[in-house]
């Protein structure tokens, strides 16, 4: 046995409203999905009522914070990366018991929360404009960036942290309220990002915590008068209510949605180094990324090799409890996951697809799991290949050249990530201009996102500007050109 961590006790009053923490009538039971009956914690359930008294309290907090000189807001976001990385442990304990996610991945993501707030405190002290020469003799002509106002922030469960990091560390920086929804299973690790931004010094109003149920509060959330913007990352079908809502009320979206990432891999690639990268990509967080790889796109000539090495390397993989340390792969995240998952493999096996490994579910009364499950010689157009399944399945799909493998990994209503293997510089820039994702890796995973650089996808992964790095300003501010005359 290797050691276990415990997830730390935190509030179950839940809803930080205004600065202080209110109790709610309602709560809801946030279970470890490696053990469907251990109890994690209990959550607030926040009513529409509760969602109007928080964004009357980011409506009223928005002027002085604006007012606030940037560099003081930058300082309270470095201050909260000080403190995120004084409690790694705690907190990716949190993610590993109400979420399911590796230790090891869940401190590296904590780690990677730090990194955002720290970047982001940093970029208070860049310009926060552009002086243009005007058309007219003493004109001092300047395009200033303001905060956009009261942001919405609807996050997913599978980054309990990091997520919720890149998008409230940029919304406050620039100078904006928010009222923070985050996704029910990730509700203990929001609670504690929240205490932890108060103690960071954050004042009252500026960060309002509503824990509960989205489709209850859409309405209310999605409705309020005060809302200037919503930033929201999670399903397709979510992001379009989301975006029908705020087109209708003429608010602002930033929408990171679904992907169907494919690997490329060309006859000259490195086999160990695609074999790794697949792997990793494909079935660490157990599949749990938008930016995960679901279809490996091989060449003919080492379809078969590439084939075995995969299915060696998901065998290999430590399945088993988040909070141990060996875990490379933990459950899914619950059982509406574990639905999803596990009905498109009964779907492949019914429809006779050629099982590698994996596809076996376990009885989830033991816990939510599944084990790395690879399809060989997938039909492109089977839903295995189409839909996104969010678990540890790939799909590896025959190609005969480069050029069908590009028309292969393109043949998705979604373009999030890509990534594509070989070692010939031409053929890896073609690829990179040809594979269309938001975000392209030549010799790399699909999966990650260094903080300082743009993310975001195309087509029906993406829409609004990036998120991330200095592209995050583009949501979260408004310009406003300012001419002064008569100098
Ligand atoms: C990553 O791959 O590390 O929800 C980041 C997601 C993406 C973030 C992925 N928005 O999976």
């Amino acid at each position: 046995m290797g050691t276990r961590l415990q997830a730390p006790p935190v509030r179950d009053d839940g809803l930080l409203i205004g600065g202080s923490w209110r109790a709610a009538a309602r709560s809801f039971e946030r279970h470890n999905p490696a053990r469907p009956g251990e109890l994690v914690g209990r959550s607030a359930v926040a009513t529409p009522e509760d969602v109007a008294a928080a964004y009357a309290a980011a409506h009223a907090a928005a002027r002085p914070w604006r007012q606030t000189l940037q560099t003081q807001r930058g300082a309270i976001l470095v201050r909260a990366a000080e403190l995120i990385e004084q409690r790694v442990d705690a907190l990716a304990a949190m993610l590993a018991a109400e979420e399911g996610k590796a230790l090891r991945d869940a401190r590296g993501e904590v780690r990677r929360a730090a990194a955002i707030f720290r970047f982001h405190g940093g970029e208070s002290q860049q310009p926060i404009g552009e002086i243009y020469p005007s058309a007219t003799a003493g004109t001092l002509l300047q395009a200033v960036r303001e905060p956009l106002g009261v942001v919405c922030v609807i996050t997913p469960w599978n980054f309990p942290i990091a997520i919720p990091a890149w998008k409230l560390a940029p919304a406050l920086m620039y100078g904006n309220t928010v009222v923070f929804k985050p996704a029910e299973i990730a509700s203990g690790t929001a609670v504690m990002l929240a205490e932890l931004l108060q103690e960071a010094g954050l004042p009252d109003g500026v960060l309002n915590l509503l824990t509960g149920y989205g489709g209850e509060l859409s309405t209310a959330l999605l409705g309020a008068p005060e809302l200037d913007g919503v930033t929201f990352t999670g399903s397709n079908a979510v992001g379009r209510q989301i975006a029908a809502a705020a087109a209708g009320a003429g608010v602002k979206t930033q929408l990171e949605l679904g992907g169907k990432n494919p690997s490329v891999v060309l006859a000259d690639a490195d086999l160990e180094r695609a074999t790794g990268c697949i792997t990793r990509s494909a079935m660490l967080s157990t599949g749990q990324r938008c930016t995960a790889t679901s279809r490996a796109i091989v060449v003919d000539e080492l379809f078969d090799e590439l084939a075995q090495r995969l299915v060696d390397a998901a065998e290999r993989l430590v399945v088993g409890d988040p909070l141990e340390e060996q875990t490379e792969v933990g459950p899914l995240s619950g059982p509406a996951q574990y639905e999803k998952v596990t009905t498109h493999m009964r779907g492949a096996d019914g429809d006779g697809l050629q099982l590698a490994t994996g596809g076996q579910p376990g009885d989830p009364a033991g816990g939510y799991f599944v084990t790395p499950t690879i399809y060989i010689d997938v039909d492109p157009r089977h839903p295995v290949a189409t839909e996104e399944i969010f678990g540890p399945v790939l799909a590896l799909i025959r190609a005969r050249d480069e050029a069908d493998a590009i028309r292969l990994a393109n043949d998705t209503r979604y373009g999030l990530s890509a990534s594509v293997f070989t070692s010939d510089l031409r053929s890896a820039m073609r690829c990179a201009a040809e594979l269309q994702a938001g975000v392209v890796h030549v010799n790399g995973e699909t999966a990650g996102a260094e903080p300082h650089v743009p993310f975001g996808g195309v087509k029906g992964s993406s829409s609004g500007s990036r998120e991330q790095g200095k592209a995050a300003r583009e949501f979260f501010t408004e310009l406003k050109t300012v001419y002064i005359e008569d100098l």
